[in-house]
């Protein structure tokens, strides 16, 4: 009997033993929690470790000269797949207290342990999407901080209730952000995409580059192949090779295809992202007042090769009625001169 007693209390200390060794196990790759990151350029994968444990500020590390040394291709801090949801009602207090404390007046931030590969303006054109503009900051923001990206974010509303013409608030806040800042990259963005993955990085390529590959609008696929509206990348060279955007597209539609037109007429292509990395979701929205489809653009669209020389960047005109400099944001309240019919 007891032998019998000393058989389980032999066994049931083994028992307790292995259960220790299999929790502390658990605990270790906890901590570790690898994550592969996709790289978008040479797919390729590599690893960084627990990405919620690397804050956003990182201390400086100067070379030894004294300068910093320039950030990484891929930059270390990306989290990959991102939840993102708008249920959630966000104003403007909560975005400034949730990321505000990172960002310059004007909406400006540069990594302060290197220097950024790209200076980076992101061109939101807008009018009357306040709701989106809060979502659009508060997922935004963290997102180009971890991209290591020295940027600023220009929103430009279109003043008066003319009709709504978000290629020439494009070719102005191009304009006004070169006069803040020496900017060699320019992000076009609509205000209701929200990338779902901060692999796709809102920089420049060397060629014109389409970020918002799959929307879950289109069921996360082009509608057709030559698309270049949502979210779009031009160098500071390559935007001013094509003369800009058109001015003269009012209201909706067509102001996108005829920049992809732009592009090949003056001997380019466009690059994307990998399709599973170029993820947006698109807030719900119906068509807003004063933007409906103009169909003289359809017309207009076979007319770019006539009309790219002489309209875009090089005829732009348009009066700024104010410059206010939130610390999420520049916002720029333009007139931009709707023709009277
Ligand atoms: C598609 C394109 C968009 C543009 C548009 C045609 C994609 C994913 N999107 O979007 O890039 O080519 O068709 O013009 O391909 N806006 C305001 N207030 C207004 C009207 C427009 O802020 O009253 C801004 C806002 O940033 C908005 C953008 O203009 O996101 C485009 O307008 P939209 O969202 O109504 O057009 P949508 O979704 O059909
Ligand atoms: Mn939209």
């Amino acid at each position: 009997m007891l032998k019998i007693f000393f058989y389980l209390l032999f066994f049931s200390f083994v028992s307790m033993a292995l259960f220790i060794v299999f929790l502390s196990n658990n605990k270790k790759n906890k901590n570790f929690f690898p994550i592969n990151v996709f790289n978008t350029e040479n797919n390729s994968f590599s690893k960084v470790g627990n990405i919620n444990a690397v804050p956003f500020k990182t201390t400086a590390m100067p070379t030894t000269s004294g300068t910093l040394t320039p950030c990484p291709d891929f930059p270390p801090y990306l989290q990959g797949v991102l939840q993102v949801q708008f249920n959630t009602k966000r104003t403007l207090e909560d975005v400034q207290h949730h990321v505000g404390s990172f960002l310059k007046q004007g909406g400006r931030y540069k990594p302060s342990n290197c220097t950024a590969q790209q200076k980076v303006a992101i061109i939101i054109p807008f009018r009357n999407r306040h709701e989106h503009l809060n979502h659009w900051l508060y997922y935004l923001h963290p997102i180009l901080i971890r991209q290591q990206l020295d940027y600023g974010v220009y929103v430009i509303n279109q003043e008066g209730d003319d009709a709504f013409n978000r290629a020439k608030l494009m070719n102005i806040g191009h304009t006004e952000a070169l006069k803040q800042y020496d900017y060699d990259c320019f992000v076009f963005s609509d205000i209701d995409l929200i990338p779902l993955d901060d692999r796709n990085l809102y920089r420049c390529s060397d060629k014109p580059r389409h970020l918002s590959v799959a929307v879950d609008k289109f069921n996360f696929k082009l509608p057709y192949a030559t698309i270049f509206g949502g979210v779009s990348a031009l160098s500071k060279e390559q935007f001013l090779k094509v003369n800009g955007f058109s001015n003269t597209f009012w209201g909706w539609g067509g102001e996108d295809d005829d920049l992809y037109q732009r592009i090949s007429l003056r001997g380019m292509s466009i690059s994307r992202p990998n399709s599973a990395i170029g993820r947006y979701k698109m807030i719900r929205h119906n068509r807003d007042a004063h933007n409906e489809r103009n169909p003289n653009n359809v017309q207009k669209l076979r007319e770019t090769h006539l009309n790219i020389d002489t309209d875009g960047l090089n005829s732009l005109r348009y009066t700024v009625r104010e410059i206010r400099k939130d610390i999420l944001f520049t916002f720029i309240t333009v007139d931009v001169q709707a023709p009277t019919v």
